[in-house]
């Protein structure tokens, strides 16, 4: 698995067109997290949309893009959507703070800067961005394996059949299922079979690793892997090697005749269609699941 992204360092960005302040800002947060900083509106939304960062420290007062739009920009970004904006602002009263709240933002720090006050409240949203992130992180995980879930492998295919719909080369699909596990269960009892099911999804996820992939506990005892920019040979080649380590794993199967616990994978790559396109896809990977069942099990079918 990679780096628990939780366990990192915050990552904090100041965008303020004043260098002094600046200085100052990083000054009072420097122990709380590395601290990165864009003297201009729109600079700073590209560095944001790079950075992804735990918390946006925003000056309202700047040339060009001002705070105010700079935040509504950010805030209408999706992947910068959940990240905190703290106004910094001289200018306080009913009216600034409707007009910064309404444009998305958490709180206000006003000017002059004290740095008890910037260091509280900049602690208090890292604190409640970090119980957010763990909370979608969870709600993205499967209890069993601590493999993504259904949830996140549905998120992720429409992410992806929206992208390979702008962008040339096909998006490939694999659905794994194990081979005669009822009577694994059966035989072995539930406690090992839920044993192997973990074995069997850490196998997957580790076979897994190219930038993109994704692999899911798609339902019980089967799982899904999603392949970005991947022709149907290459996904081919992708469910033999997933076949041949599950295989490699040697896990005991005595009532299989393979004499171990193997799984089937139907394959599928195309280009996704204008609407439905995930159904699409997926009906086509079962459908070769099916047939893989169908022609004696432990192999791949496109
Ligand atoms: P096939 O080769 O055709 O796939 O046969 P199969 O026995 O694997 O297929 P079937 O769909 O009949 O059985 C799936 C089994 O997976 C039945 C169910 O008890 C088991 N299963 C599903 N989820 C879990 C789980 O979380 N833990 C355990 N231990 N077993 C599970
Ligand atoms: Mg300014
Ligand atoms: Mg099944
Ligand atoms: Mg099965
Ligand atoms: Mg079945």
């Amino acid at each position: 698995m990679t780096a628990h992204p939780l366990e990192r360092e915050a990552k904090i960005l100041i965008i303020d067109d004043s260098p002094t302040s600046i200085r100052l800002v990083s000054h009072f947060v420097r122990d709380m997290g590395s601290v990165h900083f864009a003297t201009r509106g729109d600079t700073g939304l590209k560095m944001a949309v790079e950075l992804l960062p735990d918390i946006i420290l925003l000056d309202v007062e700047m040339p060009g893009i001002d705070g105010l739009e700079t935040c509504s920009l950010i805030k209408r970004t999706p992947e910068l959507a959940d990240v905190p904006v703290i106004f910094i602002t001289a200018h306080t009263g009913v009216d600034h703070e409707v007009a910064g709240l309404s444009a998305g933002a958490v709180d206000f720090i006003p000017k002059p800067l004290s740095e008890p006050i910037v260091r509280a409240r900049v602690k208090t949203h890292l604190t409640l961005k970090r119980q957010g992130d763990q909370l979608r992180e969870l709600a993205m995980r499967d209890g069993l394996t601590g493999i993504h879930n259904r949830r996140a492998f549905d998120e992720q295919l429409l992410i992806e059949c929206r992208r390979h719909r702008r962008t040339p080369g096909p998006l490939g699909l694999a659905i794994v299922d194990i081979d005669h596990f009822k009577p694994f269960n059966d035989f072995y009892g539930h406690q090992a079979g839920d044993a192997c099911l973990r074995q069997i999804a850490l196998c997957i996820e580790e076979s897994a690793r190219r930038p993109g992939e994704m692999a899911a506990r798609y339902g019980g005892e089967e799982f899904a892997v999603i392949l970005p920019s991947t022709e149907r040979e290459e996904a081919c080649r992708f469910g033999e090697f997933l076949v041949e380590q599950v295989r490699a794993l040697a896990l005991p199967h005595e009532i299989s005749s393979f004499g171990m616990v193997t799984v089937s994978v139907g394959v599928a790559a195309g280009k996704p269609a204008i609407d439905g396109c995930n159904n699409e896809i997926v009906a086509a990977a079962d459908s070769a699941l099916y047939r893989a069942k169908a022609e004696g099990r432990n192999r791949v079918v496109l």
